[in-house]
């Protein structure tokens, strides 16, 4: 259920419409075509032989068998190809002194994880491809492999990449006391240490790794056809793509099109440039014949870039009376064997959320990125700011623990309150708008929070076997991802503006492109409700075109919720352009000033009689340009390119129910309610939709997901079967809200959605966690918290053996959802 409050502008008629998205008919029935579907004539395919091995030298790689093999066109090494120089790029050198070792296309000596490619085999069809990398026999010398990242920092430890003297990528700090934001935390520390007024609360958290898992695995075509080189790929980012395969590979990017088609999700997973790609490129020059690359799904949850994996130890000094005076944050973050595009600043996104929606004096922050022979970790849906949450949100239970506070009015004596809005917080960012209040009444009343607390009390003082627990999670978030300056403070290497062009066809019709380039948002649906209200035009005669670098040839693409803040907002500014010019050309049709003219409802009209034009009578007009002034270009049409001042901060508050059976440890997640501040909906089933899908992403961190390595780092639960991606079955229905404090920063008002509900529902569901077993001893319990991890903490609070264990409630279905008739609650958890 969604409710959306009265907003504080009158909607117009599109926007704030629950439009079913339009793009969706030809997604589920089949009538578009996915990078796997594109297949040009000759088109060879290729299999990547991928070392089974975390660290080991490659000693000889032999190819006989395979080459033999039916339908094999060859196989090939890094030095066939002759791409042993070739490094794939890192955009975001955080530090001048960041250490980035060369990331190959394929290993030529080394291997550093388990997955990484050593040879690929090209074939006539996909299978025999794939058949043939099985006979590559590849001779290893097994090393020692680099898992944890503490000892990988501690002296004598086996280096990833010995040429680079160390295991330690970077350290980058943000330290209020420094900037001039705030105070200085050793201050805050010492003076907390030394008042019996004040307490120090210090915790480590872990971060597990996990697994993007988009819907369509990646996939690439390259054809080499024709003048230029053009790249069907399933990309988050065709522009960005374009741009470094051409660096790459030492291409001219005027002769490189890249198409990204519709692409079946992403969640920060197709952010990258891939080696897998650039073979592509590599193999289609040398044989002049199209190359196309699918992976299987154990290939993509083995090699694609993985997310999170963070220690975060955190400091928090507070006055007795509740007054949070400081905090201090350290991460070590695992950026696995090699850099990511953007892996190295994915802490920094977080570095500036952890003072979250509260004031704090002081806050120092600090990260040192980590090498290990893992896969490597880069963007995961929220991309540092679910960690960052995560730590904040955690440590306010803990305080509010501490201090014998209700953690909600904890929460409500430090957060900024709206009066105080615009408010730069101690990490140096201007929060435009919001309103905690609000959003924290409207979920404290549809949650029934003083009911629950009462029911909580009551299953304690009866010694239930089944416990309640409540979590709390107050978020914002940082998203928008853009000030191109702000990011270029941080030394991110590209900017954030986005591009959008507009045009008005002879027929009236209006067709829109977008850098953006969506993969399951429904920027056609919500970008075409912008433009239909703003030129008046019906919502069916507006196109968005993306995805197509030839189409829409300047972007920055989809990622860090961005796409409306900056891209919709682009397609606003060309919007207005249009219709400037649109005023000049119904000024000499209408044989009036410009300045008598109105525009309302896609009609120009001279103010106070009924002569007037509709827009598209002013488009065919520009078409024939005729009767048309002198001074102007014909056609009806207009490019922009903006770049805003300021991110996007939406926030809302969270709140889950979850009952804990004691004596197997399962968790079940009764209720969840969110509220959530996104400014100006554009579209209110898009933006549910996109709070359903997070919710689930963030909560099967908390409760179900971890890639797990063994001892020789070999990732043990890379399939769908043993890596507990929930399903819809596993979750109870969400009672979801929004609130709208329309954002200052931008016109329409609106703020990123995308990541909110993963962001802010983990520490919501592990603080219900540890709310419903604190009083059993339990301090707290790693994620994933899965009913064997719960129930052993229980016994070992409890001083009882863990030796024999419960019934393995691992797997989501087990643990969630699952009917319970005696349950009198059963109607809220479906
Ligand atoms: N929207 C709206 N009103 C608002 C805010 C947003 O109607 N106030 C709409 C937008 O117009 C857009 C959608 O909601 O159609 C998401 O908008 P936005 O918050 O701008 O996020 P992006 O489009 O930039 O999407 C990126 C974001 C990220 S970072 C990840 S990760 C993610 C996500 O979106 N991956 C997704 N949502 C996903 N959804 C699907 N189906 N698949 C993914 O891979």
């Amino acid at each position: 259920m969604t409710t959306t409050a009265e907003p504080t502008t009158t909607p117009s008629p599109e926007v704030g419409k629950a439009r079913v998205r339009k793009e969706d008919a030809r997604l589920i029935t089949g009538r578009t075509r996915y990078t796997d579907a594109i297949t040009p004539q000759g088109t060879l395919h290729i299999h990547v032989v991928r070392s089974p091995l975390a660290h080991a030298k490659v000693l000889g790689v032999d190819k006989s068998e395979a080459a033999a093999s039916p339908g094999v066109i060859g196989v090939y090494t890094a030095a066939d190809l002759g791409v042993e120089s070739v490094g794939l790029p890192c955009a975001w050198p955080i530090t001048p002194d960041m250490k980035a070792p060369q990331r190959p296309l394929l290993a030529s000596s080394t291997v550093h994880f388990a997955g990484e490619g050593v040879a690929v085999v090209v074939a006539r069809s996909a299978a025999e491809a794939r058949d043939a990398a099985d006979l590559v026999d590849v001779d290893y010398e097994e090393l020692e492999p680099v898992l944890d990242m503490e000892a990988a920092l501690a002296e004598g430890a086996t280096l990833v990449h010995p040429d680079l003297g160390t295991n330690e990528n970077a350290t980058w700090v943000l330290d209020s006391g420094e900037a001039g934001t705030g105070g200085r935390i050793g201050d805050a520390i010492a003076a907390a240490e030394a008042d019996p007024d004040s307490v120090v609360v210090k915790r480590r958290f872990r971060q597990q790794r996990l697994i993007p898992a988009f819907m369509e695995p990646r996939s690439c075509v390259v054809d080499p056809s024709g003048e230029q080189l053009t790249i069907y790929a399933a990309t988050q980012v065709p522009h960005i793509l374009r741009t470094m395969t051409t660096v790459t590979m030492g291409l001219n990017e005027s002769k490189v099109r890249v198409i990204a088609p519709d692409v079946g999700g992403g969640f920060g997973g197709k952010i990258g440039v891939l080696p897998e790609e650039m073979l592509c490129v590599a193999l289609a020059n040398k044989l002049r014949r199209p190359v196309k690359w699918t992976e299987t799904r154990s290939e993509s949850m083995l090699a694609a870039h993985h997310g999170r994996d963070q220690i975060q130890d955190i400091t928090i000094t507070a006055k007795r009376d509740g007054t949070v005076t400081g905090l201090d944050v350290h991460l070590l973050a695992d950026m696995g064997a090699y850099l990511g595009l953007v892996g190295p600043g994915v802490p920094i996104l977080g570095a500036f959320m952890y003072n979250a929606i509260y004031k704090i004096p002081a806050l120092k922050f600090s990260c040192t990125n980590v090498f290990t022979t893992k896969t490597l970790t880069d963007a995961y849906r929220g991309a540092g700011r679910p960690e960052a949450t995560f730590a904040i949100e955690r440590i306010m239970d803990e305080l509010a623990v501490e201090l014998g506070r209700d953690p909600m009015d904890l929460r409500k004596q430090n957060w900024i309150p709206h009066e105080e809005f615009p408010f730069t917080t101690v990490a140096g960012l201007t929060y435009d708008s919001g309103n905690y209040e609000q959003a924290t009444a409207q979920a404290v009343e549809m949650f029934d929070y003083d009911g629950l607390r009462r029911e909580q009390e009551e299953r304690r003082r009866n010694n239930d076997p089944v416990q309640l627990g409540i979590g709390i999670s107050t978020f914002t978030e940082m998203c928008g991802i853009a000030p191109s300056r702000l990011l270029g403070s941080l030394s991110y290497g590209a900017g954030g503006w986005e591009a959008a062009s507009v045009r008005m066809l002879a027929t009236g019709k209006v067709e829109v492109t977008t850098g953006a380039s969506p993969h399951g948002q429904g920027h056609e649906t919500a970008f075409s409700q912008i433009v239909a209200d703003q030129l008046g035009v019906p919502f069916e005669d507006v196109e968005i075109l993306h995805g197509d670098t030839q189409v829409s040839p300047k972007g920055l693409d989809t990622y860090g919720s961005r796409s409306l803040v900056v891209g919709g907002i682009a397609v606003v500014k060309a919007v207005d352009k249009v219709i400037a010019k649109a005023r000049k050309i119904a000024a000499h049709l209408l044989e009036a000033s410009e300045d008598d003219l109105e525009f309302a409802d896609g009609t120009f009209t001279v103010r106070g009689t009924d002569k007037g034009k509709a827009i598209q009578e002013i488009a065919f007009a520009a078409f024939v340009a005729h009767d048309y002034p002198e001074d102007m270009e014909p056609s009806l049409d207009a490019d922009a390119v903006y770049d805003p001042e300021n991110f996007s901060y939406p926030h809302g508050t969270h709140l889950a129910a979850v009952e804990i059976d004691t004596e197997t440890g399962r968790v079940h997640l009764r209720k969840y309610v969110c509220v959530d501040d996104v400014g100006t909906v554009i579209n209110p089933l898009i933006v549910e939709g996109q709070v359903h899908g997070g919710l689930a992403q963030g909560i099967a961190q908390a409760l179900f997901e971890e890639a797990n390595y063994d001892e020789q780092g070999t990732l043990v639960n890379g399939t769908l079967v043993d890596y507990t991606l929930p399903s819809a079955a596993d979750l109870p229905n969400f009672d979801t809200a929004v609130v709208s404090t329309p954002a200052t920063s931008n016109p329409l008002g609106v703020k990123g959605v995308g990541e909110a509900g993963t962001i802010a529902s983990t520490p919501a569901i592990v603080n219900g966690v540890l709310d419903a077993l604190r009083h059993l001893g339990v301090r707290d319990i790693e994620m994933p918290t899965t009913s064997q991890r719960v129930w052993r903490a229980i016994q070992e609070a409890q001083g009882r053996s863990t030796q024999q264990t419960p019934v393995d409630t691992h797997s989501p279905g087990a643990g969630l959802g699952s009917i319970d008739p005696n349950n009198p609650q059963e109607e809220e958890v479906q």
